[in-house]
């Protein structure tokens, strides 16, 4: 068990690396964002092209280790050329009374403020979408955070063929960076699913099962679901 752990526990610094075929038991399992005053620096790019998708669920442990106020990006996606072209893009926004999780699909934009995330832990983020009344809803842990929030990219579809950027938001497709909404900390098993799955799905998603390890994001169960877009 402890070997297990410490093989978890490694972890890589990416600087402009493509991380391809990114599959459960990746000797990358954690990503360290370290703090960075570039632009360009740290980010990491998935070579993945998504489906279209009229709903999704995305997931990912993350550990936030700046207390600076600010947005932090975690997650990006862009399609098209040009403009700030937001397909998906998920961050973390912090202020000095909230810490609200951010998403945007098709350049729209859901927020909420959700109590149980908290800077130099680990959580697990999942976010779900669906283009039937734009619904978005945040969960951390095992929880969903509060109301949900409705009218987002109504009766749309997230496009295909753009370019995933971990850590840092594309304002172009692959550039367009900026330094003040990278993302600082550790982020690792990042699922993503073309389906929205449910309260239960939700907790078997990338959740540890396993009591001892329930908040570590090393402990794979039987039971556990994994991405079928993205898998980690
Ligand atoms: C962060 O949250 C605050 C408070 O809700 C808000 O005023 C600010 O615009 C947000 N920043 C970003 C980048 O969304
Ligand atoms: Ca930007």
């Amino acid at each position: 068990m402890v070997r297990f752990m410490v093989f978890c526990l490694l972890a890589l610094v990416w600087s402009t690396t493509e991380i391809s075929g990114l599959r459960r038991g990746d000797f990358s399992k954690v990503v360290k964002f370290p703090v960075s005053s570039s632009s360009q620096f740290p980010r990491a790019v998935i070579s993945k092209s998504l489906p279209p998708m009229d709903e999704f669920t995305l997931c990912s442990w993350l550990k936030l280790t700046s207390s600076e106020e600010r947005e932090f990006v975690f997650f990006s996606y862009a399609v098209g050329n040009g403009g700030d072209s937001d397909e998906i893009m998920a961050s973390v926004n912090r202020t000095t009374s909230t810490t609200e999780l951010k998403i945007k699909i098709a350049n729209q934009l859901a927020r909420l403020s959700c109590a149980t995330f908290t800077v130099g832990n680990f959580h697990k983020v999942c976010i779900t979408w669906t283009s039937v009344k734009g619904r978005v809803q945040f969960y951390v842990d095992e929880d969903m955070c509060s109301a949900q929030v409705n009218g987002v990219a109504v009766g749309t579809q997230v496009r295909n063929g753009g370019t995933i950027v971990l850590g840092q938001d594309q304002d172009t497709v692959g550039g367009g960076f900026s330094s003040d909404q990278s993302y600082v900390g550790d982020l690792t098993q990042l699922n993503l699913f073309d389906e929205l799955l449910d309260q239960d799905q939700i907790r078997r998603a990338s959740t540890c099962l396993s009591k001892t390890f329930k908040y570590s994001p090393c402990c794979y169960q039987e039971d556990e679901i994994s991405g079928n877009i993205i898998s980690w």
